[in-house]
């Protein structure tokens, strides 16, 4: 009885708090309205762009602060200003399971095709098939990105999300705050402590922690960000400078599912089961990908 009320404590101070902004855009088709005048009064056209968005769990004393620095964040993005922000507090309701970090280091890179030929080489020996690694590369280079990632196959190379639009979203991750400063602390001996890299060290390494998920490579779809990462347990969080041109607005994220997986458990996993990051690992600087390959974490 006494353990059982324990955990029911632990379990209900904590809180997912998540943030989407978001920016309603009209891409009516200008020539339509010169051509027909009337018809862009009677169907105008938008689509909803992606601003800002940001997660974490946190404990009970701490919701209100975080509910207004996400607020703050959200109007104040580089990419302009939303007209749609969205703040869910959400009560945590099992267990948090704990992780480490992944390690991080960042690929020596300087262009798009080197960058090309890095991340085939990184999931060709993280068990990738080509045929896979080209359904990743045929996602990531779609026009309109999709709005959380795309579930492929290791070996067929297959798409096993359940909608192509949405994806999966990665999803009820947070950190400690020792694990936060610990993180922030390595990650700024090698100038890169921004929340942007932290963030994305803390979604990966979430996913990575799934036993299903082989490896994920992100591109981040704002234009003006062109690095992005591969991760996995095996090789840890590897930044790749000059993935994109600046002004590229193509990105997405593709986690590689192992052929024999339990889909619908593992896009469980991702999407709602809450995991806490409680301790962060090394942060190195700038490397060749030959060591990279040489250097396995597990
Ligand atoms: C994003 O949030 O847009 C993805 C950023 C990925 C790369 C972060 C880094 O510089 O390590």
């Amino acid at each position: 009885m006494v353990q059982a009320a324990w955990l029911c404590s632990i379990i209900s101070d904590m809180w997912n708090i998540r943030m989407r902004a978001s920016k309603k855009l009209r891409t009516q088709n200008l020539k339509l309205k010169s051509e027909n005048p009337k018809l862009e009064t009677r169907n105008p056209k938008y689509s909803e762009i992606h601003i800002s968005g940001a997660e974490g769990i946190y404990e009970d004393n701490e919701v209100s602060e975080i509910v207004g620095d996400y607020t703050v964040r959200a109007l104040n993005h580089p990419r302009g200003r939303p007209d749609k922000i969205i703040i869910t507090v959400e009560e945590v309701t099992q267990r948090s399971k704990m992780i480490d970090a992944l390690p991080v280091c960042t690929l020596k890179c300087s262009s798009p095709s080197d960058a090309k030929e890095f991340i085939e080489r990184l999931l060709s020996v993280s068990g990738i098939s080509g045929v896979a690694i080209k359904t990743a590369f045929k996602v990531l280079s779609l026009k309109q990105a999709m709005r959380g990632a795309s579930l492929v196959c290791a070996g067929s190379g297959r798409r096993v999300e359940p909608d192509r639009e949405r994806g999966i979203r990665a999803s009820r991750f947070g950190i400690s705050g020792e694990a936060d400063k610990s993180l922030s602390l390595r990650l700024s001996r090698n100038g890169i402590n921004n929340i942007t890299v932290k963030e994305a060290v803390i979604l990966a390494s979430k996913v990575a922690s799934c036993k299903q998920i082989l490896a994920e490579v992100c591109i981040s779809d704002d234009p003006d960000y062109t690095t992005g990462y591969i991760s996995s347990i095996k090789y840890g969080y590897v930044r790749i400078p000059d993935i994109k041109i600046k002004g590229d607005r193509k990105g997405g994220r593709v986690f590689f599912i192992k052929e024999d997986a339990d889909i619908n458990s593992a896009i469980n996993f991702l999407e709602r089961t809450p995991v806490i990051i409680n301790r962060a690992k090394a942060c190195s600087g700038t490397c060749p990908v030959y060591e990279i390959i040489n250097r396995y974490h597990k």
